[in-house]
């Protein structure tokens, strides 16, 4: 059911359902944002058409990737790249190598990808891009075949000041190197600051790895801090064994929080006494180096639990697990509406987005209902892209800059995220909604760049 109230921003989103009518989760993602505007657009009526010009992408590019696997046998995939927004700055977001993807997905990512950017303060736009290519049991040899074919095509259309690709599920350290060498050796120049994640010897950032897992875990520690607490004794349970999932399960751990579960798209571990520092190298190992499953750590430790997932990706039972604060880092969808009732019922304090739209639309309305604090993902991911941005500025000053200083400035930047959208639900009406205080200030920015630059 449609709950946009205010009745422009329906007409627009009924507009953007009947001309796509198959991208339900770009529809998802649209309702949610327009939902919130009503308040911005009463405020500032011109940008009623700006609304409808955001929703459609600037340009999308679909391209065929042909590949051979070890064995000699030819495989095609399907590759994509969405340039949604360019309003403030150079199209900015990852890819994404799954099964999974199609346009409808990326095209939510990308359309969250504009917010999130412009609540970083950053000058980048919004883009997302991907292939669904499968890397699960692929050789190190077909990966980087792949990863070749794609940026044979995808080169022509990325840029250190047009589009500047990254990581997301499926692209990490080993793709991204693959992807640049092969942009370098077309292009025949070393543009470092055309893809971000890159590794430490040849133009990355230090923290960037560390940087979606600890900027969700900064913001969600100024949330709690509103209601005088913080992650000291705090149980915790993560979503995913991937990126964000490991980092943030550090971070947590650090500022003296216990994490008790993880999980893959095959199921997820429980263990009550907590996933600590040795834990989570172990599981760093399995998943970074050795590319197995989660189960295998129920194998490898006391008193683990695993419980296997179906479907996928139902985390089946996860979220029933009595904690403190929910960090779902794994996908979208993964806490509908039963899920997040579960954790109402065990009294979860908190919940925050490391993963992009991973919670339903229903079980958004049963946080809220609950008064649970409640970050979601544009806000309280984006340290991730917000690093880029500061691994961008190093390559444009040829310069590395120190952990510490990139640390601190991630920091800041959460905590800059965390005002604007707490001052911002305040301003206009609602607040303690940070969903609501995201999309308006994420929005505005935007708009205004939009309704500068003319029609375009
Ligand atoms: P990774 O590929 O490193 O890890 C993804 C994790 O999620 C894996 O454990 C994976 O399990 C699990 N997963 C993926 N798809 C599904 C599914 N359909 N059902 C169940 N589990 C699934 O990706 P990241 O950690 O980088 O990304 C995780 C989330 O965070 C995504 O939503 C991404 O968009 C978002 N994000 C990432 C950022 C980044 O900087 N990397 C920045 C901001 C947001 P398995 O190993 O079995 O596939
Ligand atoms: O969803 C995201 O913000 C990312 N996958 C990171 C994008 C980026 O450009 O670093």
């Amino acid at each position: 059911m449609v709950k946009i109230m205010h009745a422009a921003l329906k007409e627009i989103y009924d507009k953007v359902v009947a001309r796509d009518p198959d991208q339900p989760e770009f529809h998802q993602a649209v309702e949610e944002v327009l939902d919130c505007l009503g308040p911005a657009i009463d405020a500032h009526p011109e940008y009623i058409p700006i609304v409808e010009a955001l929703c459609e992408p600037e340009r999308a590019v679909q391209f065929r990737v042909p590949w051979y696997d070890d064995s000699g046998e030819l495989h095609v995939n399907r590759g994509f790249r969405i340039q949604f927004n360019g309003a403030i700055g150079p199209y900015k977001g990852g890819l994404r190598f799954h099964p999974t993807v199609n346009l409808s997905i990326l095209k939510f990512l990308a359309f969250e990808q504009i917010f999130k950017n412009s609540l970083t303060g950053l000058p980048m736009g919004g883009g997302k891009g991907g292939s669904d290519f499968n890397p699960k049991g692929k050789s190190d040899a077909e990966v980087m075949r792949f990863c070749q074919s794609f940026m044979m095509e995808l080169w022509r259309h990325i840029g250190h000041d047009t589009d500047v690709p990254a990581g997301d599920i499926g692209v990490g350290g080993r793709e991204i190197g693959y992807l640049f060498g092969m942009y370098k050796k077309l292009q025949n120049e070393f543009t470092a600051g055309v893809l971000t994640g890159k590794g430490m010897s040849y133009g990355g950032s230090l923290i960037r790895p560390e940087a979606t897992g600890y900027g969700l875990v900064y913001f969600v520690r100024e949330m709690l801090a509103t209601k005088g607490t913080d992650f000291n004794g705090k149980t915790v349970s993560i979503s995913g064994s991937g990126n964000v999932a490991q980092f943030a399960c550090q971070k947590v751990t650090e500022l003296g929080g216990k994490v008790v579960t993880m999980s893959d798209s095959r199921g997820f571990v429980h263990d009550p006494a907590g996933i600590d520092a040795d834990k989570l190298a172990w599981i760093m190992e399995l998943k970074n180096v050795r590319r197995g499953r989660i189960s295998e750590y129920a194998e490898h430790h006391d008193g683990v639990i695993f419980t296997e997932s179906q479907p996928e990706p139902s985390t089946n039972g996860m979220w029933s697990i009595k904690v403190d604060v929910a960090l779902p880092c794994a996908t979208q969808n993964e806490i509908n509406q039963e899920e997040a009732a579960a954790l109402v019922a065990n009294g979860v304090m908190a919940v925050g987005e490391g993963a992009n739209m991973p919670t339903t639309p229903e079980g958004l309305a049963v946080f809220q209902e609950a008064n649970v604090m409640f970050a979601p993902g544009k806000a309280s991911n984006a340290g991730g892209v917000a690093t880029s941005g500061l691994e961008m500025a190093q390559n444009s000053a040829r310069l590395n800059w120190g952990r510490k200083k990139v640390d601190k400035k991630l920091s800041e930047i959460m905590v800059n995220i965390h005002k604007t959208a707490y001052d911002t639900a305040e301003k206009y009406g609602r607040p303690g909604d940070y969903v609501f205080g995201a999309n308006i200030a994420g929005f505005l920015k935007v708009a205004e760049a939009m309704n500068a630059q003319g029609v375009l």
